[in-house]
């Protein structure tokens, strides 16, 4: 029981599973894996799938025969285990060249290699059958403002996905593009801070159709938001293409903690989310480790986050089977046929009807609604009471 198959579409990335547990303040504290080896690993774990920046499986000063030798070998061990790449993406945050953003940087020169280092880790990504393709700006940001590129950035960044859009489209690629907001982290303050932000810029692009939200769990949870609450607007827009799960503790530095290690009930309520409304893409565990751990504990780490999302699942429907609960939700909707249907949509008799009625404020004031009740049977739920 809780034990994943691949029809759970869970995914890790090599570069979280491959996390060698160096901090700004440490050295590595783990050996690194080779892609092949952790292909394997995930697998017989029952993963799904395995994403990669291009630089975690090449390194970026390969010659083309190493290249060559390393993706061969890693399509070789997903093909021996069946195992998947639905989502690719592009470091642009490593090298130094990127010190001062990628697309967003001041220098055009900086602006056109990060061009074509995402061109040709998009043609890597479809090479391995990739079919999203994530935008974490983690350079794209700031830490004084003194260089006045505020608009120009926004403006810069557009033309950069607007440019790779239209590269993956003559390239024959169907590529579903991915913008992943940070609040910080490497940058004192990064571009696209949130949800809201990527989904209003968006809207902005020349082909808003291909370009959906990542969100991630901990990205929200740094800045003190609900991650529930973003990926609910995600949704609601219909630009929920791909998720990041993984926990952190509000206002710290960035954790990626093992899925549902801190904020249990948060990541409760974003798994009934995710469920109810049938998310069919893939749910990737953007984490890793903790840097105490040994190779072991990194195998542990994976298997927790698959187990911790299931248990989730299998609380989610207990709650919407629970008579109890129920019985507590419906008694806080109120509802109302007449009201409702006066304020639906307007029209010049609704509008009247409305302004002319009598509401009985104080009763409306005075009514608890027992959220105290319903929550409480969510924690005895969730604890394994009921
Ligand atoms: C950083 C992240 C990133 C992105 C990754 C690909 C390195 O906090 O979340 O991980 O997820 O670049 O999507
Ligand atoms: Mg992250
Ligand atoms: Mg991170
Ligand atoms: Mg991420």
């Amino acid at each position: 029981e809780f034990t994943p198959t691949p029809a759970d579409q869970f995914t890790f990335g090599l570069w979280t599973v491959g996390s060698i547990g160096r901090d700004p303040f440490g050295e590595p504290t783990r050996k690194p894996l080779s892609a092949p080896y952790i292909v394997q690993r995930l697998a017989e774990l029952g993963a799904y799938g395995v994403n990669l920046h291009d630089n975690d499986l090449v390194p970026i000063d390969a010659s083309a025969a190493e290249r060559d030798r390393l993706v061969s070998d890693f399509k070789a061990a997903l093909n021996d285990h069946g195992l998947k790449v639905p989502m690719a993406t592009t470091n642009l945050f490593t090298d130094p060249a990127f010190k001062d953003g990628a697309f967003t940087s001041a220098d055009a020169r900086v602006r056109a290699y990060a061009l074509q280092k995402t061109m040709l880790s998009m043609d890597l990504g479809h090479e391995l059958g990739a079919d999203v393709y994530d935008f974490w700006g983690g350079r794209e940001g700031t830490e004084v403002d003194a260089g006045g590129k505020l608009l120009d950035s926004l403006a810069w960044f557009r033309d950069s996905l607007n440019f790779l859009a239209d590269y993956s489209e003559s390239q024959g690629y169907n590529y579903k593009f991915v913008l992943e907001p940070k609040p910080n982290e490497p940058r004192g303050d990064i571009f696209f801070p949130t949800a809201g932000s990527m989904l209003g810029f968006i809207a902005t692009l020349d082909k808003p159709d291909r370009f959906g939200v990542n969100p991630e769990f901990a990205h929200d949870t740094m800045a003190g938001l609900n991650f529930a609450h973003a990926v609910a607007q995600v949704i609601d827009a219909g630009k929920l293409f791909h998720i990041d799960l993984n926990d952190q503790k509000m206002g710290r530095f960035d954790q990626d903690l093992r899925f549902g290690a801190e904020n249990i009930k948060t990541a409760f309520f974003l798994v009934k989310l995710l469920e109810d409304t049938h998310y069919s893409g893939m749910k990737h565990f953007d984490a890793h480790a903790l840097r105490t751990e040994d190779e072991a504990g990194v195998w542990a780490f994976a298997k927790g986050c698959m187990r911790t999302y299931l248990m989730l699942k299998e609380k989610a429907r207990q709650f919407n089977d629970d008579s109890e609960i129920q019985a507590a939700l419906s008694a806080y909707r109120v509802e109302d046929s007449e009201l409702e249907a006066l304020s639906k949509k307007f029209s010049p008799e609704n509008a009247q009807a409305l302004k002319s009625r009598t509401f009985d404020r104080s009763a409306l004031g005075t009514r608890g609604p027992g959220l105290e009740h319903l929550d409480q049977l969510t924690i005895d739920l969730i604890l394994g009471m009921r």
